[in-house]
């Protein structure tokens, strides 16, 4: 890949540098230092999901696409590859029990590309072939006590394999809820669920954090135990300080202020982390900043607003990636996500804050839509540049014939785990 990459940036680096030259002398009579700008581009990292590497799927049908990953350990092949070619995804996150494997053998495999493991995500919202107890009715929730100790002793062995493996956080995602009026009392079902993550907190370690992940409705499609920032909220603060809230782009109504929902929590020290995607109508998991590119900018503006060394919080693309390769997917969201994080860096905010402050509603709105209107292209792609990545990621991994070396390889799949999500 290392030679692909050379000969593929051989032919852009002279249109790159006349087009850095451009934004530099734009950015400098805005009084903005680009080569600052590009530096802290340096700095970004969004953790890619094990199972984005595979094919999704809606609940209608799953169309496998050539090469899918067979394992954790092709699965970490592909990371590489994105990574590799984008500088911006130094690490991945596993699911669990997808992506049970040695550990040691899961490091070693990392290693091989420079990747970390990021937060670590349960699942209980599928039954496996060799479990006790079902989860048609819940998990954490359940109303039955042995199935709620089995759900809880699978997020302590995510915990488990975590360590092992370097992560320091686990996602709780659950889909226990309830599809009509009547089927479950919704007051005690949240008592059990909460009854169930005091256990599950009681077992993470002390540099360890819990994230709630809400999601307003699917599967349950008429109650869901955590189904808003509301809920999510009060699940942390009732169990203490490593316990955060985890927002989905794509886990909201349309057209909720998801931008006030992350800045809410920040204020309330409770935000843990954001997961990047894009929807139209609901949780469609689509690319990231294919539909809404100024709504993520929204959202990072807020990010980068609160900015701080105590903030340390976990980003994740979750995606579904149904007609494209996810390789493709990946990497194009990586570096959408990594644009609106440097385009709301160059917001001054001092000159925001003044046109606030004198009620300047036009000008304040202005300085937003100036930074998000800023082609930082050259930055993004100068930045990947020296840190040894791709300036155009897409056409040099095409120009690799990566896929096809894989797919003949690897046997066409079609079992768990590619990614319906
Ligand atoms: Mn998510």
């Amino acid at each position: 890949m290392k030679t692909i990459i050379e000969s593929e940036n051989a032919k852009r680096i002279d249109d790159l540098n006349a087009d850095y030259d451009a934004v530099c002398e734009q950015l400098d009579r805005r009084g903005i230092d680009a080569a600052a700008i590009k530096e802290r581009a340096k700095t970004f990292g969004v953790a890619v999901p094990s199972w984005g590497t595979g094919t999704g799927g809606t609940r209608f049908a799953r169309f496998p696409g050539k090469g899918e990953p067979r394992d954790i350990f092709d699965k970490l092949d592909d990371c590489g590859v994105i990574h590799t070619l984008t500088q911006a995804t130094p690490k991945v996150s596993l699911h669990i029990p997808w992506d049970k494997a040695d550990p040691k053998a899961m490091l070693e495999k990392a290693g091989e590309y420079g990747l970390g493991f990021d937060a670590m995500n349960s699942n209980t919202f599928q039954d496996q072939p060799d479990q006790e107890h079902s989860y048609k009715f819940g998990s954490l929730s359940h109303n039955d006590a042995a199935t709620r100790q089995q759900a809880v002793d699978h997020n302590i062995e995510c915990i488990e394999i975590g360590q092992a493996i370097g992560s320091n956080a686990l996602t709780v995602w659950i889909g226990d809820g309830s599809n009509f009026p009547g089927q479950t009392h919704m007051g005690r079902q949240f008592d059990r669920y909460m009854a169930s993550m005091q256990d599950i907190y009681g077992a993470l370690p002390d540099d360890w954090q819990l994230f709630s992940e809400h999601k307003m409705y699917e599967p349950a499609f008429y109650s869901t135990v955590v189904q808003d920032w509301g809920t999510s909220l009060m699940i942390a603060q009732e169990l203490g300080d490593k316990a955060k809230c985890l927002v989905d782009l794509g886990h909201h109504a349309p057209n909720v202020n998801i931008e006030m929902i992350v800045s809410r929590l920040i204020r309330a020290g409770k935000l843990g982390g954001f997961h990047f995607n894009d929807s139209k109508y609901g949780d469609d998991d689509l690319d990231s900043g294919t539909i809404d590119p100024y709504r993520m900018f929204l959202v990072w503006n807020e990010l980068v607003d609160a900015e701080s060394p105590d903030l340390n919080l976990s980003h994740m693309i979750d995606q579904s990636h149904n007609v494209t390769d996810p390789i493709e997917s990946l990497m194009i969201s990586a570096m959408e996500i990594q644009r609106a994080f440097v385009q709301a860096s160059l917001v001054d905010r001092d000159v925001l804050t003044g046109y606030q402050n004198d009620n300047d509603a036009l000008m304040a709105s202005a300085t937003l839509r100036q930074a998000f209107r800023t082609d930082v292209e050259p930055i993004l792609q100068m930045a990947r540049l020296e840190t040894g990545g791709a300036i155009d990621p897409i056409m040099t991994y095409r120009q690799s014939g990566y896929r096809a070396q894989v797919a003949s390889i690897r046997p066409k799949v079609s079992g768990a785990g590619g990614g319906i999500v």
